[in-house]
């Protein structure tokens, strides 16, 4: 199997020149555990190589599409040319309910500078402050954030000094981030810029506190396809306040209030983990990480949130909503494992979903044969262990590291330092920590960051796995190469997947999808017929 391997990952890599196969070639593991449980070193969050096609996106994204951008009544500006906003517009699928038809939701709305050659020649600072006031008036937000794009760092427009200037003026929180999108190598140096601004312009600033007993915030969930809703619901039910999501359904005021919770639930890591530190270090919130995605998955979240809270009564809730729900899921969860037993998946999406969406496979009976993250950093393949020993590039140095220090006045820890050796002491809760998408899988299978599409079409041609799960660039060549292609960006138009009910929903989605005849009427290219040479023309005479 090794030896396979080998070849397989040879077989991707030899078309690059030396140099790039060799980059390639460290970006591409094989799983394997060894006695200690340690799995082996991949080359992550570095350049894709020019030329290659690959399926990141870009700082701006991660920035404004990713993190801020669920939220519903901070008002967002792109500051740069029409193009940037309108594809940044309502693609993500994640969806808001503001508690009623006169709260705000500026989600629907695409805002932008509209910067056009004038202000790349005279500078674009004059345009901003007009749309702002503009947007101000017709909207009257709490807050506007405003975000840059590529151009607005070449031409050097200082959008932070606007935001000031603006803030003063307007009396509301005007902030602004440096998140061109040449700024790092992927949209995942826009979650940290992101994290950063929201940390220094907006948690915190309302102290006010609500009397719940057991407080959370949720980090790193964006209610795609519902899947925010969902766990609101179960969280609910279990007795557990939801006081901010970062950023899924959330509102301003929420945000600002988070840092009142006494727990940081973090699902994704990659998009937040610096909100869940920085936190912990200023006002004393531990995180923990959770992953609602999978039925299993669900309940050992919500089992880790009750141990933490350490309450006999909390526990009972806990367990009688895992009992209530877990029927339904079982009787779904045979029907289609009846169908679905030993087939095989891939998954390559961003930097979280395609080590959370192997729960779920596993609960099918399916094998993920390969997986991968578009921009995820070595402590989400590795585990976090492995972050001191990342050699921090250029590319990563470009984005500033928040010195953060403990409030004073604010901090308070919310469990004695006992109580905390202790919570570290149970190794399957993972209590601030990550242990990464590897050490979850088994042996011998293939992991490649930053996948190209070259390697993409190889890696079909020499699996044909029942479905291969990606994002819209990818969907339809994988389509016309015979093999079902699941977008677990958008989740096409389904969901939500996450929590008990997102369950079944995709395990009936993934049955129909890997079991569907259509598959086997689709020729491949390489399944033609080889084309016949042109006989020559009989020459006249
Ligand atoms: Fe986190 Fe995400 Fe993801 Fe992500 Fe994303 Fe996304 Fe994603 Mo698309 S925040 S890393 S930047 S879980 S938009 S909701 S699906 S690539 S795996």
């Amino acid at each position: 199997m090794e030896n396979d391997l080998r070849t397989i990952k040879d077989e991707l890599t030899k078309i690059y020149p030396k140099k790039v196969a060799r980059k390639r070639s460290d970006q591409i593991v094989v799983t394997q555990h060894d006695a200690n449980g340690s799995v082996p070193e991949i080359k992550a969050n570095v350049r894709t190589t020019p030329g290659i096609i690959t399926q990141r996106g870009c700082t701006y994204a991660g920035c404004k599409g990713v993190v801020i951008g669920p939220s519903r009544d901070i008002l967002s500006i792109t500051h740069g040319p029409i193009g940037c906003g309108f594809y940044s517009w309502l693609t993500r699928r994640n969806q808001t309910r503001p508690p009623s038809a006169s709260d705000d939701n500026f989600i629907t709305y695409c805002l932008s500078t509209d910067m056009t050659e004038e202000q790349i020649v005279f500078g674009g600072e004059k345009k901003l402050r007009a749309a702002i006031k503009e947007a101000y008036e017709l909207f009257h937000p709490k807050a506007i954030a405003i975000f840059s794009t590529c151009p607005v760092g070449l031409i050097g427009d200082d959008v932070h000094s606007v935001a000031r200037q603006m803030k003063q003026e307007l009396g509301i929180n005007v902030f602004g981030f440096s998140c061109e999108g040449y700024r790092g190598v992927s949209q995942s140096a826009g979650h940290h810029i992101a994290n950063n601004a929201l940390f220094k312009n907006v948690i915190g600033l309302d102290d006010s506190t609500i009397p719940e007993k057991f407080k959370i915030n949720l980090l790193g969930e964006y209610n795609i396809g519902g899947d925010g809703f969902v766990i609101e619901e179960l969280l609910a039910r279990c007795g557990i306040k939801l006081v901010a999501t970062f950023s899924g359904n959330s509102n301003y005021d929420a945000l600002a209030n988070s840092h009142t919770a006494d727990l940081n639930a973090v699902m994704c890591h990659r998009s937040i983990n610096y909100v869940a530190e920085m936190m912990e270090k200023k006002f004393g919130i531990p995180w923990l990480k959770v992953n609602f995605i999978g039925a299993e998955g669900t309940a050992k979240s919500l089992r880790k949130i009750g141990q933490y809270f350490d309450d006999a009564e909390l526990a009972a809730k806990i367990e009688r909503v895992i009992a209530e729900e877990m029927p339904a899921v079982e009787a779904v969860r045979e029907q289609v494992k009846a169908r679905c037993q030993g087939k095989t998946a891939m998954l390559f999406v961003g930097g979280s979903r395609a080590h959370h969406y192997q729960v779920l496979f596993n609960e099918m009976g399916m094998k993920t044969v390969a997986a991968g993250y578009e921009f995820g950093h070595r402590d989400d393949y590795e585990g976090r262990k492995v972050m001191p020993t990342i050699k921090v590039d250029a590319d990563s140095k470009n984005i500033e590291e928040l010195e953060v220090s403990r409030d004073e006045l604010r901090y308070r820890p919310r469990k004695t330092e006992e109580e905390i050796a202790k919570l570290a002491a149970i190794t399957e809760l993972e209590f601030m920590d990550y242990k990464g998408m590897m050490p979850e899988m088994e042996d011998d299978r293939l992991v490649i960051d930053d996948i190209s599409h070259y390697e993409t079409e190889r890696l079909l041609e020499i699996y044909k796995p029942a479905i291969f799960c990606a994002g819209i660039k990818e969907k339809y060549a994988v389509q016309k190469m015979g093999i079902a292609c699941k977008q677990l960006h958008s989740y096409d138009y389904g969901g939500p997947y996450a929590g008990f009910r997102g369950a079944i929903n995709f395990y009936r989605e993934i049955d129909r999808m890997a079991n569907m005849k259509v598959w086997s009427f689709v020729k491949a290219p390489w399944q033609q017929p080889e084309p016949q040479p042109q006989q020559p023309q009989a020459a006249a005479d």
